[in-house]
């Protein structure tokens, strides 16, 4: 299972990145980076500055307002987990050995009623990084940067590319796009192929042993990789407990660069927007072995709402987890030790990821940067562990949806109460915009969470997603879900059965009124 090619260093990848700097600053369209824009820029800096200040200091404590770090906007931490369902300690799984996400909650608010917009990697990260909804699919934002060639399209800047334009120096590491590194080709590693060109002062993604990102994406310990073609032949491990170091699985790496680059970007005069994305607890659940301990031998809760859904659903075969890796006969709908089995190394796999959450909070906090710092974390979906039947994501149930997000802002009130308005991914770009005082990018589709931040009971608004058969409306009590031959699903949260009886023949005034407001969220 070796691959066997394509290997480069992580120093080669530090200097094709500077190469991509370069690139990205000749691609951009001229009405982007103009001469005017950038004189106009130093102007408004400084009345973005006045208003941030004035914001910041209703929004602080009178000591974090006082702070020298008022000089310069305030820096963003973005980090993003690959395919965390809200499995955390502080989202109420009392069984989950999350602590460090757990600290981030606690200084800051979490979201416990986050949904994405489209339940797969690639769709529901264009979603965050540009604030528009998309097109489903995985090559959303390879479609996007195409679009960028032509000369007729005109394509709003992405959130980083707007941080970099607004005097950020912007960095990625990692799984923060769909390809983890940002680029394309043979193996994911064509530096020349950007997944959003002019977003990236820096995109980084260290390999070792697993070669390059598309082996690092799906990989194992001892430099496993998912081999081309795994459908049929040539499976991996669905799940591992192997290795001693942390860097004996892949993340260790991704981390250990991450802390890098933030002691990097601590000592500089410029505002940083630093990516970090983990890939796990991403398929396959892979961890080192010391992750395991907390759930050997420990009694899990039953799976909630185990049976498949009857009637038309978004349900589907878990064809990812069930056919592209090896099981030995064993099939979790119908085994519940083997359930079990894989649940415990899908727990291992968040407590690996909140190991390196750790390690880059106390980077942040060693450099003193902690306390003009905005730190997001972010899971692009959910994922079913068996609730419906279902062992993925890619359906529009709550389990595909619903994702943790954690927004802790220096000096913010009320620290550590969580928020349950119902939010959306797409309403992260604004929010950043306005804790930082950036002008609100007007062609964005979401609502600044600012009001959240400020007082953890101020209420939300709709959730929409979509997976490309059929799209989704979440209130705060119901879920509406609209198929494209035009069947509804009509869900009660308020109801004991929840997601698992669908009422919509019950109720058709209530169907149409949420049919309405689908329809208009969607034509938006
Ligand atoms: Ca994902």
């Amino acid at each position: 299972m070796a691959p066997s090619s394509n290997q480069k260093t992580t120093s080669e990848i530090y200097g094709n990145s500077n190469l991509i700097q370069s690139n990205q600053a000749r691609n951009l369209p001229l009405n982007q980076i103009g001469t005017i824009e950038f004189l106009t820029d130093s102007i408004m800096k400084r009345i973005i500055l006045l208003a941030a200040a004035l914001h910041l200091a209703s929004l602080c404590s009178s000591s974090a307002a006082t702070d020298d770090s008022r000089s310069k906007k305030q820096n963003i931490l973005l980090i993003c987990v690959d395919d965390l369902r809200p499995e955390l300690k502080s989202f109420g799984v009392d069984y989950i050995h999350s602590p460090n996400i757990d600290r981030l909650a606690a200084s800051g608010r979490a979201f416990h009623n986050h949904y994405v917009n489209a339940p797969t990697c690639g769709a529901s990260r264009y979603t965050m990084l540009t604030g528009q909804y998309g097109s489903y699919g995985n090559q959303a934002l390879f479609a996007r940067a195409e679009k960028l060639d032509s000369p007729d399209a005109s394509v709003p800047p992405s959130m980083p590319e707007w941080f970099r334009k607004n005097g950020y120096k912007t960095v990625s590491v990692g799984k923060v796009s769909h390809h983890p590194g940002g680029w394309g080709g043979e193996d994911w590693y064509d530096n020349n192929v950007l997944e959003m060109p002019g977003a990236w002062d820096r995109q980084l993604m260290p390999t070792g042993q697993w070669k390059h990102p598309r082996g690092a994406m799906h990989s194992l310990a001892h430099g496993e990789i998912k081999p081309i073609g795994s459908f049929s032949e040539n499976k991996m491990d669905a799940f591992q407990s192997a290795g001693d170091k942390d860097t004996d699985q892949h993340d260790g790496l991704i981390a250990n660069t991450g802390l890098k680059q933030l002691e990097d970007l601590a000592g500089s005069d410029k505002p940083f927007f630093l990516a970090i994305g983990l890939i796990k607890p991403h398929l396959p659940f892979g961890s080192p072995k010391r992750y395991m301990e907390p759930y050997e031998g420990i009694d899990l809760p039953p799976i909630p709402h185990p049976e498949k859904p009857s009637g038309q659903t978004t349900w589907h075969g878990s064809g990812e987890f069930m056919s592209q890796y090896l099981h030995y006969g064993q099939d979790p709908r119908e085994d519940a030790a083997y359930a079990d089995e894989v649940r415990r190394h899908y727990a291992a796999c968040v407590s690996y990821v909140d190991h390196h959450v750790g390690e880059i909070l106390a980077k942040l906090k060693e450099t003193g940067r902690d306390k003009d710092t905005i730190v997001v974390l972010w899971g692009d979906h959910g994922w079913h562990l068996g609730e419906q039947s279902i062992w993925g994501k890619h359906s529009l149930f709550e389990e595909s949806l619903r994702s943790p997000l954690i927004i802790s802002v220096p000096g913010m009130e009320n620290p550590g109460k969580k928020s349950n308005a119902v939010i959306e991914t797409v309403d992260l770009f604004p929010t950043l915009c306005e804790l930082t005082g950036l002008d609100q990018p007007d062609f964005a589709h979401g609502a600044s969470l600012l009001p959240q931040i400020e007082k953890p009971n101020a209420k939300g608004h709709t959730a929409y997603a979509y997976n490309g058969k059929a799209q989704t409306l979440r209130t705060e009590r119901y879920r509406f879900t609209l198929h494209k031959d035009g069947y509804a699903e009509l869900y009660d949260h308020d109801s004991p059965k929840k997601e698992a009886q669908n009422i919509a023949q019950q109720f058709p005034r209530k169907v149409e009124e949420l049919k309405q407001a689908l329809l208009q969220r969607a034509a938006n």
